[in-house]
């Protein structure tokens, strides 16, 4: 695709010409950026060429919608797909420079908090691969998910300035700009026929200017590309009070403008009814439908019918939900549709993917908060809720609680919108991701419109993209599966990896496996040194649990078998037990408590066992600070066990999971999300699986749960407790974990750790008997790896072009 003398040709005439720089003046940094932009020189060329072809063809598109995107690190990524990795490696080396430093000098794009967005991003990666014609869009935040960091063991944020010093990989494109409304009121008026034509009226207003990132596909010139809007004031923004003379607060009221796009929001999980939020959801919705109807108009013209052939929207999660409702106030009052025409057109078009179970992370919206934001779109939704009701009454006739059930307004003192509702109703598809979680939408949370719609609930199990999974982050490895004779292509056909169980007993293909994972391991120990300031064997045991710190994943379990294990060696200092090394990577939400405190007391424990020589080593704890894609990135292939420990029913999928069996580690997880299916390809031998299953979870919510009753009969756990609450690990304080205790214990438990507790223990040193027998043990590693196939992002993929989006693919 390009030598590296062109690469290095590129990199010199951008210091040159674009940073206006001599060599000599560079900095790692410079370098970083011009290798970018001769990289992305190339990537530009196929984009051209893909929307071009796209355009004159006037394909179908999926438009993908979501709130978040965590694509991290651009450079390696790209260099990989478009399939120029030895030769800019080649051409920075001839450069004098080392090609890990200069990649390393690239901050993560962290528009998202965890699996939600890492998912979008997976995806792209997925859709341009499979040459699927497709727009991300999402929000072009000014700062991303948090920097985290510690001090004496606390959580401490800051923001993170990813955009400081600009982005390569972003296209401005203010040509493209959208004038989007906000507030004001609906006036009732009436055209020459005398037809009811509402206007939304004294609204204000603000600019979306969108910010274009190529996604290139891995070995194929299709590029496609995510659209990020960023907000800008328009100039008629509060000209009023420009008017009059009041120049400077004309301009701090401009600045409202620019706050809808500025921060994202970090709350992974839990809503909290902020305006600001439903701001920041109708303005980038609001975007990307004028986006989307402009390129259609521009090639059908009004010819409506034809825009579901068109379209395909897929909401990631309620976020974007109002879009359902914004496509009916442009078709009906912009386009003047009949109401049936445009509901029959917008539910051809929208789908909608449900991520979690969660009570606390189903967004509602109070009924007077939307009058005020969105007041012609409040109507709307009364509107479709309406008939939407009639067709319940058609069902069950005389059914008034049925109705309160389905009805996407939730009655009562103070009255809410839900989202998942309007989501449901406004979708041709509704789909969980997993097939236990799917499940569970069927039984639990969407049973009666299960009833009501037996068709539309669908599972689509996640995947992960296996380039930046495997192929970008596990060198060691893509260079043993050559030696093996595993396909070259591998990376876009993940069954490749099966001819590895030939191998599985194969003693030297064994240690060549192993081998790897130790040199992994050795790169880890030293990122553990510089971030935590702690030595680590490669020898012992690396056991992960790396996610968003929440008390339905458990990393609070963990923490009770670490001072389990650290008790019973303090007890018998000559226990012959196998070292382990617990690492932790985690942010928790700023504003949730109880999850600052379980880091709180990692930490706290770490810094005791890790300075204790009685314990010989046998045991190390620690918590990396700012997990985010390229930590994951160093980690993953690193681990020997992962954690994948959340209570049943709770975790929709995971996809950490996913990654880390990928890379050779082992499971230890219970049967909840996705764990399901890994132990169904994996085989129940190749995992561990401990604890309650979603029935059992079930029936102690029924029969009444009482974690006073495993405290009181077993004796380690109670130790355990006692002893992280006795002040022991925290002498300045000593009633710094005391919310601990008080959630697993006076507050219930809501999480059934301590029903599962005993059942974790006990398996975790099932674990520890199999790591002594490493032959074992690497066989159960490469199955793991042989046989991952399914959770391929791009079997997902093709899973919803087929069968949600029926979008044909467009190579170019
Ligand atoms: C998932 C979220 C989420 N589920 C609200 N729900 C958010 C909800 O900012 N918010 O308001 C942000 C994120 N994220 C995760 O999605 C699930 O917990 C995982 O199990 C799943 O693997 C992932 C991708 O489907």
């Amino acid at each position: 695709m390009a030598s590296c003398l062109e690469l290095k040709q590129g990199i010199l005439y951008h210091m040159r010409y674009t940073l206006a720089l001599r060599a000599e003046q560079a900095s790692q940094r410079d370098w970083w950026l011009c290798l970018s932009l001769a990289v992305r020189d190339r990537i530009i060329d196929d984009m051209v060429l893909t929307q071009t072809r796209h355009n004159d063809n006037d394909v179908r598109r999926l438009y993908y919608l979501s709130m978040e995107y965590l694509m991290g690190r651009m450079l390696v990524n790209n260099v990989h797909n478009v399939r120029v990795f030895a030769e800019a490696q080649k051409a920075i080396e001839e450069l004098g420079l080392s090609w890990d430093d200069v990649c390393e000098v690239e901050v993560d794009m962290g528009l998202g908090n965890g699996g939600l967005g890492r998912l979008a991003a997976c995806f792209l990666d997925s859709l341009a691969t499979l040459d699927l014609p497709a727009i991300g869009y999402g929000i072009y935040y000014e700062f991303g998910l948090f920097k985290q960091d510690f001090h004496e063991g606390k959580q401490v944020e800051h923001p993170d300035t990813w955009i400081n010093y600009g982005t390569p990989w972003e296209l401005v494109r203010p040509e493209y700009a959208q004038t989007i409304q906000f507030y004001g009121r609906v006036e009732e008026s009436y055209d020459d026929l005398g037809n009811y034509h509402p206007l939304w009226v004294d609204t204000k207003n603000v600019l979306g200017i969108p910010h274009d990132i190529p996604v290139a596909g891995y070995d194929t010139k299709t590029v496609n590309f995510l659209r990020l809007w960023s907000s800008r004031s328009t100039e008629d923004f509060d000209l009023d009070e420009f008017n009059k003379g009041d120049y400077v607060e004309a301009v701090r009221s401009k600045a409202i403008g620019e706050t809808i796009s500025k921060v994202l929001y970090p709350n992974d999980k839990t809503e909290n009814g902020k305006e600001l939020r439903l701001v920041q959801q109708y303005f980038f919705v609001a975007c990307s439908l004028a986006d989307i109807l402009r390129r259609f108009e521009r090639n059908s013209g009004t010819d409506w019918d034809k825009l579901p052939e068109k379209a395909a929207i897929q909401l990631n999660d309620t976020h974007p939900a109002i879009a359902v409702v914004e496509l009916m106030r442009i078709l009906v009052d912009e386009k003047r549709l009949h109401w049936n025409h445009a509901w029959s057109l917008v539910t051809r078009i929208f789908a909608y993917t449900n991520h979690t179970l969660l009570p606390e992370a189903l967004e509602t919206w109070s009924v007077g908060l939307f009058q005020k934001v969105l007041p012609r779109h409040l109507q709307l939704i009364y509107e479709i809720n309406h008939r939407f009701m009639e067709e319940v009454e058609q069902r069950w006739p005389s059914r008034g609680d049925i109705k309160a059930e389905l009805s996407i307004i939730q009655e009562g003192q103070h009255k809410m919108v839900r989202m998942a509702h309007l989501a449901v109703v406004g979708s041709h598809k509704v789909n969980g991701v997993a097939a236990l979680h799917s499940e569970l939408l069927k039984t639990d949370l969407f049973a009666r419109f299960h009833e009501f719609y037996p068709d539309k609930l669908t599972n689509k199990t996640n995947g992960i993209t296996p380039r930046r999974w495997l192929l970008n982050c596990n060198h060691g490895l893509g260079q043993l599966f050559d030696q093996y004779g595993i396909e070259k292509d591998w990376p876009k056909n993940l069954e490749r990896l099966r001819k590895l169980e030939n191998f599985a007993e194969d003693e030297s293909f064994q240690q060549a496996f192993m081998a790897v994972k130790h040199q992994n391991k050795q790169h880890l120990a030293e990122v553990i040194k510089t971030e935590c300031g702690v030595e680590v064997d490669p020898n012992a045991m690396f056991d992960v649990q790396i996610k968003r710190l929440h008390e339905y994943k458990r990393q609070h379990l963990s923490l009770l078998n670490i001072l389990t294990l650290y008790h019973r060696l303090l007890n018998d200092p000559q226990l012959d037990i196998v070292p382990r090394v617990f690492i932790f990577g985690a942010k928790a939400a700023p504003g949730y408590g109880l999850a600052k405190t379980i880091i709180y007391a990692i930490n706290a424990v770490a810094n005791v066992i890790n300075n204790d020589p009685r314990i010989h080593d046998k045991l190390k704890v620690v918590f990396l600070p700012n997990y985010r894609v390229s930590l994951a990135a160093k980690i993953i292939p690193a681990a020997d066990l992962s954690e994948q420990i959340s209570t049943a029913g709770k975790e929709a999928s995971g996809t950490g999971n996913m990654k880390l069996a990928l890379n050779g580690a082992l499971t230890i997880g219970t049967l909840d999300g996705a764990n399901v299916e890994i132990m169904e390809e994996v085989g129940a031998d190749n995992i561990f699986i401990f604890g309650l299953k979603v029935e059992d979870v079930q029936a102690l919510d029924r029969n009444g749960y009482n974690p006073y009753h495993y405290y009181h009969c077993d004796e380690e756990l109670k130790n355990a407790i006692d002893w992280l609450c006795s002040g022991y690990f925290s002498p300045s304080e000593p009633h710094a974990f005391d919310e601990i205790r008080s959630a697993l214990l006076e507050h219930g438990d809501r999480f059934k750790v301590l029903a599962d507790y005993r059942a974790y223990v006990d398996c975790q040193e099932q674990v520890s008997e199999v790591y002594k027998d490493k032959a074992r043990w690497a066989k159960m590693a490469i199955l793991n790896t042989a046989r991952m196939a399914k959770f391929s992002s791009d079997r997902t993929i093709q899973e919803y072009a087929d069968e949600i989006w029926q979008l044909p693919a467009c190579s170019i």
